[in-house]
């Protein structure tokens, strides 16, 4: 688990982000689709997208980062104490779905980088690694639902 000190680091970074939630949002599903191709293919209305335009230009994808990064808050706020947030995602995840814990792992890089680029003077490497530390806690406890759910992931 992360220390007390660990977690502070955590929920001072998150507190510059939520004002902006929806833009980091979007610049993750973003970046995600452009550096990892094969998620964009998870996803049903985003698929079809081809151009950079298209996926700046989409609310719904806006909409899709905003409730990702909203679940994310959720979660991290609980200091790994997640249990009642984690169930029923990782139930969608596995059973609906169906994305691996290497997508995770994707969107957790993802995450961290975008972050340092639109905070750097608050998101030293102390703080980076406590993020970093958090979202591996949030990927372990999903894979080992995944485990339960029968899902390989
Ligand atoms: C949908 N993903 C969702 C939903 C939530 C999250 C709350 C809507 C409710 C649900 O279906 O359970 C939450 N998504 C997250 C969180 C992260 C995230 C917390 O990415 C990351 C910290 N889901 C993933 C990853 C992919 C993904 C890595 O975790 C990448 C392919 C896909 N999430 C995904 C898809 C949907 C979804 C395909 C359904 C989207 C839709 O059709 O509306």
């Amino acid at each position: 688990g992360l220390t007390e000190q660990e977690w502070q680091k955590v929920m001072d970074i998150w507190a510059k982000v939520e004002p902006d939630l929806s833009l980091h949002g979007q610049e993750v599903i973003i970046r995600m689709f452009q550096n990892h191709p094969e998620t964009q293919e998870r996803f049903v209305k985003f698929k079809n997208f081809k151009t950079l335009d298209e996926m700046k230009n989409s609310e719904e994808l806006k909409k899709h980062g905003t409730t990702v990064l909203n679940a994310l808050g959720k979660i991290l706020k609980q200091k790994g104490s997640h249990e009642a947030e984690l169930a029923p995602l990782a139930q969608t995840h596995a059973n609906k779905h169906k994305i691996p814990v290497k997508y995770l792992e994707f969107i957790s890089e993802v995450i961290i980088g975008v972050i340092a680029e639109k905070h750097s003077a608050d998101f030293g490497a102390d703080s980076q690694e406590a993020m970093r530390k958090a979202l591996e806690l949030f990927r372990n406890d999903m894979a080992s639902k995944y485990k339960e759910l029968g899902f390989q992931g």
